[in-house]
């Protein structure tokens, strides 16, 4: 009984990828169970920035297995070129498996993720592009290629084939656009097959031999809770579970067998993607926050929207995914300002609401309300100790802990791993 998960509580880009790197070092396994290469994370070891989309970063301990589970929807190319690039930094990936329940993404499912978006228009979602959500789609249409498929080149070709002309059908009469020729699109992934087959593996089993030895899991979310396709702020979620029950699913690893669950908590808020965004600051503040906080797309490098703390999203991202504590991640950005503001409600038609609703339209109607805490100006990038942050800062986190009824367990002030601080 040794399983951490660590899940995203807001829009995503909490800084999961640090802490499951920090918990990493005392892991035997890291474990990823949704989502592909729309996911981005960057670490920094010593003076040199990493940037990852599918491998955890656990890779970079070197001897710990790394498992993208069968939750994942994987991009055979993308994969290797992330291969290649940890080979180029002297990296091994011998420890990296990769589950034969877990799908593949077709070309096809790529430019179906363009045409879906440009034909919403004004309610396009505003995905990273990689072809996520048609994969998923595949998937529960029970049309998808697993990477079970990529093992057996004649089961590929067929599966391939009886895939490609049914896109073909779509692409054509639906879409109106170019379609795909199953040979080329064949051959192409036989390809990838060579490339990828040493690693496919049933992970389910592998994870319940760690398991049984009293192993340390880590399960790393990508994206958030409110990116998740059941609980988050349909339709502008992602097309997987990124909540903690995901972790289940996604991997093959029963609920029994986790201990603890982590909620990553951005100090602030922020958010890529269209979509209704409560406590959003569209001036100034919210200008510097990205600035500061380096608030641009790890995949797509677009600008992130940022907004202030929001405990409503708090409060619903415990529930859904019984937190037992909260990491609070960049909080060396909010150094500089006079006052910094919690949202601890929402008023809605003249109405407080507590709990975070489920209708997008509800939602784009509600305005904060605000609890203002005095600000701090100190740099508190390279204190040492929490004990030693400005009062102001340490009465943030304290408020946070009031607000949730969680312990702040871990305090984040910067991307290198001496930056991550565990509180006693
Ligand atoms: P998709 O591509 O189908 O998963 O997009 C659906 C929605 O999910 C959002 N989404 C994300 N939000 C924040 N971070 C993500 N990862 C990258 C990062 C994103 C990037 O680490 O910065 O580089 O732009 C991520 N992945 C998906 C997406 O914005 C849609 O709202
Ligand atoms: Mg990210």
């Amino acid at each position: 009984m040794s399983g951490v998960v660590v899940v995203g509580t807001q829009w995503g880009d909490e800084g999961k990828g640090k802490i499951t790197d920090f918990l990493a070092e005392t892991a035997d396994v890291i474990v990823r169970y949704q989502g592909g290469n729309n996911a981005g994370h960057t670490v920094k070891i010593g003076e040199k920035e990493y940037k990852l989309h599918l491998i955890p970063s656990g890779i970079f301990y070197g001897g710990k297995t790394c498992v993208l589970g069968n939750g994942m929807v994987i991009d055979p190319q993308a994969l290797i070129d992330e291969l290649d690039y940890l080979k180029q930094n002297s990296v091994e990936a011998n420890h990296l498996v990769i589950s034969d329940r877990a799908h593949v993404i077709m070309p096809y499912h790529k430019v179906i993720d363009g045409l879906e978006e440009s034909s919403r228009g004004e309610q396009k979602i505003g995905t990273t592009g990689k072809g996520i959500g048609p994969c998923y789609m595949d998937k529960a249409s029970r049309v998808g290629i697993r990477m079970s498929d990529l093992q057996d080149d004649e089961e590929l070709e067929e599966k391939i084939r009886l895939a490609v002309t049914r896109k073909n059908l779509l692409l054509e009469k639906m879409y109106d656009v170019e379609t795909f020729d199953p040979e080329e699109v064949i051959s192409e992934y036989k390809e990838y097959a060579k490339k990828i087959r040493p690693y496919i593996k049933d992970t389910s089993v592998i994870l319940e031999r760690f398991n049984e030895e009293k192993k340390k899991m880590v399960f790393e979310g990508a994206q958030g809770t409110l990116l998740d396709l059941d609980h988050g702020t349909y339709p502008y979620v992602t097309a997987s579970n990124p909540v903690v029950g995901g972790a289940c699913s996604g991997t093959g690893v029963a609920p029994s067998n986790i201990s603890d669950v982590a909620g990553v908590v951005k100090a602030y808020c922020t958010r890529v993607g269209d979509g209704p965004f409560p406590s959003e600051l569209t001036n100034e503040i919210g200008d510097r926050i990205r600035e500061k906080g380096n608030e641009f797309g790890t995949t797509t490098g677009r600008p992130r929207r940022t907004g202030w703390l929001d405990t409503v999203i708090l409060n619903y991202a415990k529930r859904i995914n019984g937190l037992n504590h909260i990491v609070l991640t960049l909080v060396d950005v909010l150094s500089g300002f006079e006052t910094v503001k919690i949202c601890v409600g929402y008023k809605y038609r003249g109405e407080v609401i507590k709990h975070f609703p489920a209708s997008q339209k509800i939602l784009s109607e509600c305005s904060p309300i605000y609890e203002e805490i005095p600000g701090w100006y100190e740099d508190i990038s390279q204190i040492e100790k929490f004990e030693d942050f400005p009062d102001n800062a340490r009465k943030y986190v304290k408020r946070i802990e009031e607000l949730t009824s969680l312990p702040v367990s871990i305090v984040s002030v910067g991307p290198k791993r001496s930056q991550t601080k565990v509180r006693n």
